[in-house]
């Protein structure tokens, strides 16, 4: 599942490093050549402040001969002996702040210089680094299914957790670039949302209603779903109010007879919102907590059945209208949802096929541009193949 996203996002992680680290190269080379200029300098203030010691010691040096002829001036003549000593001693200290004051200005040259060159190779990534890469991964986003306007939602977050930052000395590249990208992806993901507690909490029945185009996977959701509730300790009714379609009511029965479950029908050609609006009766009476109504797959642009959507959800006021669609139909899917969404307000979305989806990009896609949570991921055609959609940890699985 989602190879091609996952893929072209390591794509990403492995260019950026690499320009990172060439950049790192330039820096450190940088900062050789500059303590090279400036180690001559150095030497030479160094040297300079030796000189001026050497003169000091010289002048308070006493040759041999002087030293007897001390001797004997201090004997002969004691005060002077006792200045000359005097005088000495100021010399001495005067020879040893010297010698401090030397050690002071290599230390401070040192600190200075050690500064410069970490700030150096601290620098992290401008804008036109990272230009070209950022060009190239907006592409193969594109052909990952993420539509265009999320490629770009991506590509901005991603430019501004990268650019200007620094990269501390020992920090791993890899780490920065891929907390950066789980950033990016994360900030074009609505807030999640937690299903089983929406019902748990819910006024009962809560009222489902699925909508979406031919054959994406709705009626099969629908026993998926029904599948999870009943597994938690929910009851679950159905209204079979795709009366559309033949053969659409024997389809979901079947399901319902596998599941040991209630289905509400009305004759083909009935008016779907009466269906609903019977099985949500059906429910109060009988204390059911989930109505889930099947729709007749439509085309999003078949004004008509799209009007008869509208009738459902102003007889029934369902709790959660959601939006199935292939995870494998890509930018088709995006668009449809987006659709949908203009005219019935969709409240989530669940993306099929999954499992036969190599690009990756539908979920973060539809999710972005309808600002819905998505639910699940179908996986399969078993009642047991429904995930649980998370984004934190779908960000996870294709930067892993
Ligand atoms: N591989 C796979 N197949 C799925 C999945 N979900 C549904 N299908 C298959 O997709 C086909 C269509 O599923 P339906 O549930 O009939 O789709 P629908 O949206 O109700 O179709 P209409 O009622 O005709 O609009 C069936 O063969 C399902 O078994 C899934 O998650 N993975
Ligand atoms: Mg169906």
């Amino acid at each position: 599942m989602f190879e091609r996203l996952k893929a072209k996002l390591k794509k990403f992680t492995e260019k950026v490093e690499s320009i990172v680290r060439k950049k790192e190269e330039q820096a450190r080379a940088e900062v050789v050549e500059e303590t090279a200029e400036e180690t001559p300098k150095i030497a030479e203030k160094a040297e300079k402040t030796q000189e001026t010691v050497r003169e000091e010691e010289k002048a308070v040096e006493l040759p041999a001969t002087a030293a007897v002829s001390a001797l004997e001036e201090r004997e002969a003549a004691p005060p002077a002996v006792e200045k000359k000593r005097k005088e000495e001693k100021v010399e001495e200290k005067k020879v040893e702040e010297a010698r401090k004051a030397e050690v002071g200005v290599k230390r401070k040259l040192g600190v200075k210089e050690k500064l410069k060159a970490v700030f150096k190779l601290e620098a992290f990534l401008d804008e036109r680094d990272l230009d070209a890469a950022l060009s190239d991964f907006e592409e193969d986003l594109l052909e990952s299914d993420v539509a265009l306007p999320v490629a770009e939602a991506i590509i901005s977050n991603v430019k501004e957790a990268l650019i200007g930052k620094r990269r501390k000395i020992g920090e791993n590249v890899s780490k920065i670039v891929l907390e950066a990208l789980k950033e990016a992806l994360l900030n074009v993901f609505p807030e999640g949302f937690d299903f089983e507690e929406f019902v748990r909490v819910r006024e009962k029945p809560v009222k489902i209603v699925f909508v979406g185009v031919n054959g994406t996977g709705k009626t099969t959701t629908i026993a998926k779903i029904a599948y999870f509730l009943k597994e938690r300790g929910f009851s679950v009714v159905l209204a079979s109010a795709d009366t559309y379609r033949t053969g659409a009511v024997e389809q979901l029965e079947k399901h319902a007879d596998a599941l040991n479950i209630k289905v509400i029908k009305h004759r083909y050609g009935a008016d779907p919102a009466a269906v609903v609006y019977d099985a949500v009766k059906y429910a109060e009476a009988h204390k059911k907590d989930v109505v889930l109504a099947d729709t007749a797959g439509r085309m999003h642009t078949n004004v008509n059945l799209m009007e008869q959507l509208r009738k459902i959800c102003r007889v029934t006021r369902p709790d959660l209208m959601i939006f199935v669609d292939e995870a494998i139909a890509g930018n088709d899917a995006v668009e449809r949802a987006r659709i949908f969404d203009e005219y019935v307000g969709i409240d989530a979305s669940i993306l099929t096929k999954a499992d036969m989806d190599v690009k990756g990009g539908s979920a973060i896609s539809i999710a972005y541009i309808t600002s819905k949570p998505i639910l699940f991921l179908g996986t399969g055609q078993k009642y047991g193949d429904l995930v649980k959609f998370d984004p934190k940890e779908f960000v996870e699985r294709i930067l892993a």
